[in-house]
């Protein structure tokens, strides 16, 4: 080859490669092995192999739109970690775990199916807002359960098996230690059963919990994901921020952006830019 001929070969090489780079990341235009956004010092390669555990579909998001993803992935980081604490079949909270603010709900004005409810002091302010916000649509949202201790969760277990025997208890009950419910920042609303989902508690819920902080935990069709069927009356409050980056990046599924963070937490703290 003559000289003339190598380079050529070489600079249209070197366009393919960046031809490649913008199709893999449209939306910002980055040298290879630099951060892709401020707040982190990931690169686009870095960034890939974070998210390589997810669905295709939902890695594909975050690559298209990786400053969007870091931008708002900052902010989540930023929120108190015990609030996006993964709690699962594999993954359990102490006996002896209780919430360190857990304040009645007695002594506030909601609607609620018995009265010794409780929830964290730190989620009230959402709470509020989002009772505020659906009264001023019209719709009241009716509080029927809350916190549940270790012991509690034992007991609600134990008669979910005596009445449905333990496959069945298995897909809607959680073992204690297992239970959302436990960290004082899920709640049950309504009439706990699939006609929930119909009622316009549970359409304005599906709606607009989010903008609370509030996301569905055991969404439809998700049950292999999840470990529980679906459960249109059950949310968990995992802050406004991280209800963002799950309905945006994360194809609104709660357990896999908990996942992901329980995942990388460590690793993306040690990302962050000064
Ligand atoms: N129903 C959910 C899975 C719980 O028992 O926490
Ligand atoms: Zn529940």
């Amino acid at each position: 080859m003559t000289r003339a001929a190598n380079r050529k070969a070489l600079v249209a090489a070197s366009l393919l490669l960046l031809a490649a780079a913008a199709l893999a990341f449209p939306s910002g235009a980055f040298a290879a092995g630099s951060p892709v956004a401020p707040e982190f010092s990931l690169t686009a390669q870095d960034l890939q192999a974070l998210t390589a555990g997810l669905p295709g579909s939902i890695q594909q998001a975050i690559l298209a739109d990786p400053r969007g993803f870091l931008h708002l992935l900052a902010q989540v980081l930023d929120q108190p970690q015990d609030l996006l604490v993964l709690v699962d079949k594999g993954h359990l909270l102490g006996a002896g775990y209780v919430p360190p603010d857990l304040v009645p709900l007695r002594g506030y004005r909601l609607a609620v199916s018995r009265n010794d409810l409780s929830l964290r002091r730190v989620i009230m302010t959402d709470v509020l807002a989002m009772v505020a916000a659906a009264k001023a649509d019209g719709v009241t949202l009716l509080f029927s359960s809350s916190y549940r201790s270790y012991e509690y969760q034992k007991e609600v277990y134990a008669r979910e098996v005596t009445t449905y025997g333990q496959e069945a208890a298995d897909r809607e009950s959680a073992h204690p230690g297992a239970s959302q419910h436990q960290l004082g920042t899920a709640i049950d609303f309504g009439s706990i059963t699939d006609e929930f989902a119909g009622t316009r508690a549970g359409r304005w819920l599906a709606a607009h919990a989010w903008e609370y902080g509030f996301t569905l935990s055991y969404p439809k069709g998700y049950e292999q994901v999840t470990g529980y069927r679906w459960e249109s009356w059950h949310y968990r409050y995992i802050t406004r921020p991280a209800a963002r980056l799950q309905r945006e990046f994360f194809g609104d599924v709660q357990q896999y952006l908990l996942e992901f963070l329980d995942a990388h937490r460590t690793q993306l703290q040690g990302a962050r830019s000064p």
